[in-house]
C-alpha cells in the first residue's frame, strides 16, 4: 500500500466542553455531565467531565454519587443532565468544518472522525501538520470547541496519536517514528485493547507493549481467538491497512406522519408512536442496521418543532427497545411542553451494520 497522511480528530471532553461553549463560567469549575436514570435523585452515570473534574478522579461511566463524593470539597462542583440535541448541533457544524479539508471523511461518532488527506498534501508530513492547524483554528473560530489531532501513516497510530496530548493536542508520528511512540505507552492504549486484555497479559508477567513483541502470532491466535490475535500482533507493530472510508454522519432513518385530530392526550399519541416503531423497524431489518441513537420530534399545531433523541447503552436493532425508548421520551416530552400536537416523527440515528462491525474503534 502507498505510503498515507492520515488524521484522527476528536473533539475535547466533549459534553462537558459544550456546556463550558454554553455557559462560559463554567471554565473555571469542575463540571460533570450526567445521565441521569428514571429512579430519580443522583441515580445514573457520568457521561463525562471537563479536566477539573477529571483531576479529582471523576471519569465517564462511574456514578453520579461517586462523582459528587470526589467532588465534595468543591462546592462550586456543578452537575447538569445531558442534552444530546444541543451537543449534536456543535457536532454537526464542526464536522461540516472538517470536511471542507479532506480528501476522504470517515465519520465515526458524535466526537471523532477519521480523514485521509495524502493527496491534498503530498503525502508530506510537515504540510499535514499546517492543515492540521488551519483545522484546530478554523473549528475553535466558529465553535469554539477545541479537539486533538493525531496524524499518522494509518488510523491505528492517528488514533493513538489524538489521544497522546489533550486536550487541544496535534501530535505528528513520522513512518520512521512508529516504534518510538509505541515503546512509551501502557498496553491499553492500543485500541481494543481493554481492562481484560490487559490483565490476561499481566497474569503472564508481560507489561508493556515491548514484551508483548515477544508472543508469535500462533500463540496469540490461540489465546484470544484470529481475529483479535492477529489484530494485537499487528496492532503493537503499528501496522494498520484498514483504508479510511468515506462516511457520513448524515445518514439517518426516520419517519413522520400527520395525526387524525391534533392531541396532547398520552394514549393517544403513545399508539401512534407505537405504529410508527413498527414500520421504521422495518426498514431497518430491509437494512440490517443497528441504531444507537432514538429520537422523537413533534409539530405543534402552531407549526413549531419539538425535537428529544437520547443515546442508548449500545448499539441495538431490536423493535423493544425502540419502542420503549421512544415511549420514554414521549413522556419526558410531555412532561416539558403541553401544546397540541399536529405531526409525530420518530428517527433512529448512529447507525452501524449488523455484520462485519469492528468494534476496535469506540462506537459508543
Ligand atoms: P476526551 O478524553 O477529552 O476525548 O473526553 P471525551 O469526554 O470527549 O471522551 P470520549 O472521546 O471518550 O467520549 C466522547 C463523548 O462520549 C463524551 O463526551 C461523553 C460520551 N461518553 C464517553 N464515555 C461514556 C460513558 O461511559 N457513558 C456515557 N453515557 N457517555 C459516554
Ligand atoms: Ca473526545
Ligand atoms: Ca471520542
Amino acid at each position: 500500500m502507498e505510503a498515507r497522511v492520515v488524521f484522527h480528530i476528536d473533539f475535547d471532553y466533549f459534553y462537558a466542553q459544550c456546556e463550558e461553549i454554553r455557559i462560559p463560567g463554567l471554565k473555571s469549575k469542575p463540571v460533570c455531565v450526567c445521565v441521569f436514570s428514571d429512579r430519580g435523585g443522583d441515580s445514573g452515570a457520568i457521561a463525562t467531565a471537563n479536566y477539573i473534574a477529571r483531576s479529582f478522579g471523576v471519569k465517564s461511566g462511574i456514578s453520579i454519587s461517586a462523582a459528587k463524593e470526589k467532588l465534595n470539597k468543591r462546592k462550586d462542583a456543578v452537575f447538569i443532565p445531558v442534552d444530546f440535541d444541543y451537543y449534536e448541533a456543535i457536532s454537526e457544524k464542526a464536522m461540516e468544518i472538517i470536511k471542507k479539508y479532506t480528501d476522504i471523511f470517515e465519520y465515526v461518532g458524535k466526537d471523532e472522525a477519521y480523514l485521509d488527506v495524502t493527496d491534498r498534501v503530498n503525502g508530506n508530513f510537515v504540510n499535514a501538520s499546517h492543515l492540521a492547524q488551519q483545522i484546530k483554528n478554523s473549528i475553535k473560530d466558529k465553535t469554539k470547541l477545541s479537539c486533538s489531532i493525531g496524524i499518522a501513516p494509518n488510523k491505528l497510530i492517528a488514533k493513538i496519536a489524538s489521544d497522546f496530548r489533550k486536550p487541544d493536542g496535534l501530535t505528528v508520528v513520522l513512518p520512521d517514528k512508529i516504534d518510538e511512540l509505541l515503546e512509551q505507552l501502557k498496553i491499553r492504549a492500543i485500541p481494543g485493547i481493554g481492562n481484560k486484555t490487559e490483565q490476561q497479559f499481566t497474569l503472564m508477567k508481560l507489561e508493556s507493549i515491548n514484551d508483548l513483541k515477544k508472543l508469535d502470532v500462533f500463540t496469540l491466535n490461540k489465546q484470544f481467538g484470529r481475529k483479535q490475535g492477529t489484530y494485537i500482533y499487528n496492532a503493537i507493530r503499528g501496522i494498520d491497512d484498514e483504508p479510511v472510508k468515506e462516511k457520513d454522519d448524515t445518514i439517518q432513518y426516520s419517519k413522520l406522519m400527520t395525526l387524525k385530530k391534533d392531541s396532547n392526550e398520552y394514549d393517544f399519541l403513545a399508539e401512534n408512536l407505537l405504529e410508527l416503531c413498527i414500520k421504521l423497524h422495518e426498514v431497518i431489518q430491509k437494512n440490517n442496521i443497528m441504531f444507537k441513537s432514538v429520537g422523537i420530534q413533534f409539530i405543534l399545531t402552531d407549526l413549531t418543532n419539538k425535537t428529544k433523541s437520547r443515546m442508548l447503552k449500545n448499539s441495538t436493532s431490536s423493535l423493544e427497545e425502540l419502542q420503549k425508548n421512544t415511549i420514554q421520551l414521549l413522556k419526558e416530552a410531555l412532561e416539558e411542553q403541553k401544546n397540541t400536537i399536529r405531526r409525530l416523527g420518530i428517527k433512529v440515528s448512529e447507525l452501524s451494520e449488523i455484520k462485519g462491525q469492528k468494534d476496535i474503534t469506540n462506537y459508543f
